[in-house]
């Protein structure tokens, strides 16, 4: 039985073409930056978020901890969505590493509300730890891969730079993002400091990000970056799938947001509740209702009729579709959802 597998965009596998350009990169060491593959990698990734400079690191945790080391010192504060993924996902890295202090904001429309950015604006006092970063993500994965307007974007990343904070974007989807509106990545990427992008999400690369800035800022990076152990060596290997992934499966985003539309209408259609507040992209978040009892129990039956997902809380799932499911896969597997979530009700 042929898995499909809808646990996330990160479990997709190089291609041959991909495998072909990692096999024959040439490589060299990269903590002498002496790795000409990581250099053009670099290159590109600066060239598409319109910023001076970029450095490969090994994750896009280790992207947004080394971003975010960079923007603060210990003591200093982060305002950050309640939904982040740095919030919510990455082990809490920012206080554990660098004694740095979340400041939450609500963000359930995808974006920390201007409300919450301001009550964090405090003045200088001793009993406060001081906002000197706002973070962004987009798209937004907790809020249902949701991507967020360049507009409304704009609206808050320059609210939050009106007031003294510099701007980080968690951009572990940004060409999601980008390709939902039709927009370059730069309508985003040009309203912040500094910007994480992955490699290993949807965009097919098996590992890496890029942190993308100026360059003073990405000197400094690179320094958090040997510090947390993120030097690499004959990196070249891997950041040849990722320059492949740049140049070649960017636009075809576009045919994943497809299949998670069409799979969110099946589903739908089917009696399950989607949801759809704002503009989706390649996730689905679904419910089948109750408290959470029957989640493992769904997850089982839909695991052994080779169709593979994550619960995500309290009777809510995940899909996320990617370059390695197709449209029919999509069909079979709403199918198979529907009938596994009747016999659960
Ligand atoms: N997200 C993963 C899990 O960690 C939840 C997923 O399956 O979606 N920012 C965002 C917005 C992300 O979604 C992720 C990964 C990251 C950062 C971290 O990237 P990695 O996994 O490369 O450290």
């Amino acid at each position: 039985m042929s898995v499909i597998d809808l646990k996330s965009d990160t479990v997709t596998k190089p291609g041959d073409d991909m495998r072909k350009a990692m096999a024959s990169a040439e490589v060299g060491d990269d903590v002498y930056m002496e790795d000409p593959t990581v250099r053009a990698l670099e290159a590109k990734g600066a060239e598409l978020t319109g910023k001076e400079d970029a450095l490969f690191v090994a994750s896009g945790t280790m992207g947004n901890l080394v971003s975010i080391l960079t923007h603060c010192d210990r003591g200093d504060g982060a305002v950050l969505g309640f939904k982040s993924h740095i919030y919510y996902y990455e082990g809490g890295g920012l206080s554990v590493l660098g004694g740095i202090v979340p400041l939450i904001a609500d963000d359930a429309k995808g974006i920390p509300e201007r409300e919450d950015i301001r009550f964090w604006l405090r003045p200088k006092n001793v009993h406060f730890a001081p906002a000197r970063l706002l973070c962004l993500e987009n798209t937004h994965n907790r809020c249902g891969g949701i991507a967020v307007d360049p507009d409304s974007f704009a609206g808050v990343a320059n609210f939050g730079k009106e007031n003294g904070l510099a701007v980080h974007l968690d951009g572990a989807r940004i060409f999601n993002a980008s390709i939902a509106y039709n927009v370059p990545a730069t309508a985003f990427t040009d309203k912040v400091d500094s910007v994480q992008i992955c490699l290993s999400k949807g965009l097919g690369a098996p590992v890496g990000s890029l942190v993308c800035a100026d360059s003073n800022f990405v000197d400094r990076a690179r320094s958090w970056r040997k510090k947390v152990g993120g030097g690499m060596r004959q990196a070249g290997i891997i950041a040849a799938g990722g320059l492949y992934a740049l140049k070649h499966n960017v636009k075809r985003l576009a045919d994943d947001h497809e299949n998670a539309s069409i799979l969110a209408e099946k589903l739908s259609k089917g009696g399950l509740v989607v949801e759809s507040e704002g503009k989706n992209t390649n996730m689905v978040f679904f419910g089948i209702g109750g408290n959470g009892e029957k989640d493992s129990a769904f997850l089982e039956a839909c695991d052994k009729r080779g169709v593979q997902f994550n619960g995500v809380g309290q009777g809510r799932f995940r899909l996320v579709t990617h370059i390695n499911v197709d449209r029919e896969q999509v069909v079979k597997a709403a199918e198979i959802i529907l009938e596994e979530a009747g016999s659960c009700r």
